[in-house]
């Protein structure tokens, strides 16, 4: 007899809402949640039952028995690993306290259960991704509106018209933002698309600049002057909301359309008729402020730039602009209890200097990269332990070995993870986690015009011995005798715990997996949005006092991009619809449709370097070579080489990933503390390479 489970995606960090179709205990069928997504998925979406199935995954915990990355592992019980891990622990903490223990996990809606874990030890040390990824659009958002990147929502579908610099919405994708996008274009809104190479989304752009790399924040530069000579912005807006906006107009002076154009190597024409585009446009004008955006020197300064767009647009708080992000608060509903709040506060300063050294970035989750400093030099303390959950930090930090390097001084490594991750291969104690379609997870929030609040719950049986992460943390907090915390035996105690503040039972999520949180989307009175921005003069702040206080300028003089030296090339990267980083290349479905990756060339370059589509290419940086094929092409910058992120995987218990393609990390080679001092994010795409034909048979792809 069939049945409808309904649930939530997690092939990516997206976690789209899905409806799980199961029969005879097997999965039959996913689609997107039809009340949210009409029925839509992404390939990956679609891959999960592959993934399920995949029996390529660690299958036990899992205890190392001889040298780090060495992979011979004794296959152990729950108790024993967990009581490793405790003995292990407790030690730390007796020898160097707590505080020498960090966590890092992947963000997200359940990301209060390792936070809890961790502050329950007694340790601040709790921190994630995001310096490889959107830090600096946080940063910048935090220092304009007060509010972070998730601050907002973009009402794309009512749009008139979209700007994106480097977000390849169509690829780099959520579900139900390419939905939007397609409806706004059906709807006759126009895309205007940047980028260094030609991609998904710009062949669907009417719009399209070619830009040299590393030069956005000029062209941003050039359009906000264009915008400002014409007067192509809302006055009453800016007035009644920003301070600094005089500033602004005298910073902006010399970088002219004209000036901009140059620096790019786009049309001065061009920029001018786009700008007249969006004066007709506007406010229906959202310019996307990035997403991973730890790429250049600049990015903070450049994704400043795009909310100073969106700010002239006066693109706030209407149809078709950017949405404050509405919580349960806003529909006077009490929000979830979270386990976090329930703990003291660790008062010790954090590991990585963040909230004390770096007083201008958010404390949360720090910066993850810092911490490899603070393991080489002790300062402030030392940390001995790191538990990585849902998250591969060799797969998302520049340099590997420079990271396998630091890590020599922490004692314990613990990986939380439904794979074998690279950096979970090194570590010491794997525990499985099992996949999203066999476990339940706590209720989540989703923010946006229409709050609710969502479950994942598990479709399937576990096939093998994994547990979930709620499970996972319950154990080993009792274990390290901070079971109070977590105050649940069962999942169904631990949603009920959740829910009780709001009002709801977990029977209201039986009819759509999700409850709706108001019935008509919620809009701020534009007229009147006093209190809504939280920066310290409670206004839009182009002149952030926060920046200035920390000795960092708000708007930044534009500094050229560094010229790739003679016969190298700069190193850029990005998504494939097909894959989510490194943890899918593995995937029986997706792997084989997109099983490695190319290096893409422009056709001038290789016909000098003596390079056919499809030949294989040394591609070498300071010390490590990579060899894959190329893609010669001429939609890409002749300064700039481009590859898909995640590749070159080396777990050989993944058969189908092990060394297929080009791994763009360890071509990275010195930029592990590469980092935008204003906006914390690191500068991934700051790296030269040398490319070159390859002496190997180009036959043989897979370098074993
Ligand atoms: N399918 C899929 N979707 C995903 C993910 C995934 O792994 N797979 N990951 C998700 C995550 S975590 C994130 S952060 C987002 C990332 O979303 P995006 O930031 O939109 O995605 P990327 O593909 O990393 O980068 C986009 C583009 O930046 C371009 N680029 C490089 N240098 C420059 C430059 O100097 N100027 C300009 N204008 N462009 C440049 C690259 O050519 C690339 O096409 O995607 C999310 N969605
Ligand atoms: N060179 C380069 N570096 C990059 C990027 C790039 O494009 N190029 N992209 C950057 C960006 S935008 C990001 S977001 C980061 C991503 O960096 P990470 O977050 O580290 O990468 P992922 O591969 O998404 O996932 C991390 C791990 O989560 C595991 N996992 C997946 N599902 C589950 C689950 O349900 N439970 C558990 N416990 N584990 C699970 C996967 O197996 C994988 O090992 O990398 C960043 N670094
Ligand atoms: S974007 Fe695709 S992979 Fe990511 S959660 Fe949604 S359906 Fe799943
Ligand atoms: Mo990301």
């Amino acid at each position: 007899m069939g049945k409808t489970i309904w649930s939530m995606c997690g092939m990516c960090s997206v976690r789209c809402p899905i409806k799980v179709e199961v029969d005879d205990g097997d999965i039959s069928w996913i689609e997107g949640n039809p009340h949210i997504l009409d029925r839509a998925l992404c390939p990956k979406g679609s891959a999960g039952k592959a993934l399920y199935n995949d029996s390529e995954r660690p299958q036990t915990p899992l205890i190392r028995r001889s040298g780090r990355g060495a992979g011979n592992w004794d296959p152990v019980s729950w108790e024993t690993a967990i009581d490793y891990i405790g003995e292990k622990l407790e030690r730390i903490i007796d020898k160097y306290g707590a505080r020498a223990i960090m966590m890092s996990c992947r963000g997200g809606p359940w990301a209060d259960l390792y936070k809890a874990f961790i502050h329950a030890l007694g340790s601040p040390n709790f921190t994630n991704h995001d310096s490889a990824c959107g830090r600096n659009v946080h940063h910048a958002s935090l220092s304009i509106y007060g509010l972070g990147r998730k601050g907002f929502v973009y009402d794309i579908k009512n749009a008139k018209h979209l700007v994106l610099f480097g977000r390849n919405i169509l690829a780099a994708l959520r579900v139900a933002e390419v939905n939007q996008v397609m409806d706004m274009l059906d709807q006759g809104g126009t895309l205007t698309y940047v980028d260094v190479r030609q991609t998904l989304t710009g062949v669907k752009a009417q719009n399209f600049f070619q830009v040299k790399p590393g030069t956005d924040y000029a062209l941003a530069l050039g359009m906000i002057n264009e915008v400002l000579r014409i007067g192509a912005y809302d006055k009453e807006f800016v007035d009644k909301y920003t301070i600094g906006f005089e500033k602004l107009e005298e910073f902006i002076q010399p970088y002219t359309a004209a000036w901009a154009a140059k620096e790019c190597g786009v049309k001065e024409k061009k920029i001018k008729s786009f700008v007249e585009q969006i004066g007709a446009d506007r406010p229906k004008v959202i310019f996307h402020p990035g997403w991973m955006l730890s790429r250049y020197r600049d990015s903070f300064y450049h994704s400043r730039a795009l909310q100073i767009l969106n700010v002239l647009m006066g693109n706030i708080e209407t149809k078709g602009g950017q949405i404050f992000a509405k919580g349960p608060g806003d529909c006077g509903v009490k929000g979830l209890r979270t386990l976090d709040s329930q703990i003291p506060k660790p008062e010790e300063k954090r590991a990585d200097g963040v909230g004390w050294k770096y007083k201008h970035f958010d404390k949360g989750p720090g910066l993850f990269h810092l911490f490899y400093d603070t393991m080489t030099t002790q300062d402030p303390y030392p940390i001995k332990a790191l538990i990585c959950h849902r998250h591969d930090p060799f797969n998302c930090f520049p340099d590997p070995q420079a990271q396998k390097d630091a890590l020599a001084n922490v004692d314990l490594l613990i990986s939380v993870d439904t794979h074998y991750s690279e950096f979970g291969w090194f570590s010491d104690v794997i525990l499985p986690e099992s996949t999203y379609l066999e476990r339940d997870t706590g209720i989540a929030t989703q923010k946006g015009p229409k709050p609710r609040f969502i479950v994942r719950r598990k479709a399937v049986e576990t096939r093998f011995n994994t547990k979930p992460g709620w499970e996972i943390y319950k154990l080993l907090a009792e274990r390290m005798g901070v079971g109070k915390y977590f105050p649940y035996e069962t999942i169904e105690d631990y949603w009920n715990w959740q829910l009780e503040p709001t009002g709801f039972k977990i029977e209201d999520f039986d009819e759509k997996g999700f409850v709706s949180l108001t019935d008509k989307p919620i809009m701020y009175d534009r007229e009147n949005l006093e209190g809504k921005f939280k920066t310290p003069s409670g206004k839009i702040e182009i002149i952030s006092s926060k920046l200035e206080d920390a000795g960092l300028p708000s708007l930044k003089p534009y500094e050229p991009p560094c010229k790739p030296p003679k016969g190298k090339f700069r190193l850029v990267f990005g998504r494939s619809p097909i894959h989510a980083h490194g943890h899918t290349i593995n995937n029986p479905l997706l792997n084989e449709l997109l099983p490695e990756n190319t290096l893409w060339i422009n056709k001038r370059v290789a016909d000098r370097l003596g390079l056919n589509d499809g030949d294989l290419a040394d591609v070498v940086s300071d010390t490590f070579k990579g060899t894959v094929k190329v893609h010669v092409t001429e939609f890409i910058h002749p300064e700039a080489v481009y590859t898909v992120h995640g590749f070159g995987r080396q777990v050989p218990l993944q058969s189908r990933a092990y060394h297929a393609g080009l791994s763009d990390q360890k071509l990275m080679e010195g930029l592990l503390l590469h980092m935008d001092e204003a906006g914390g994010g690191l500068c991934l795409c700051e790296k030269f390479v040398t490319v070159r034909r390859s002496p190997r048979n180009p036959r043989r792809s897979v370098e074993l």
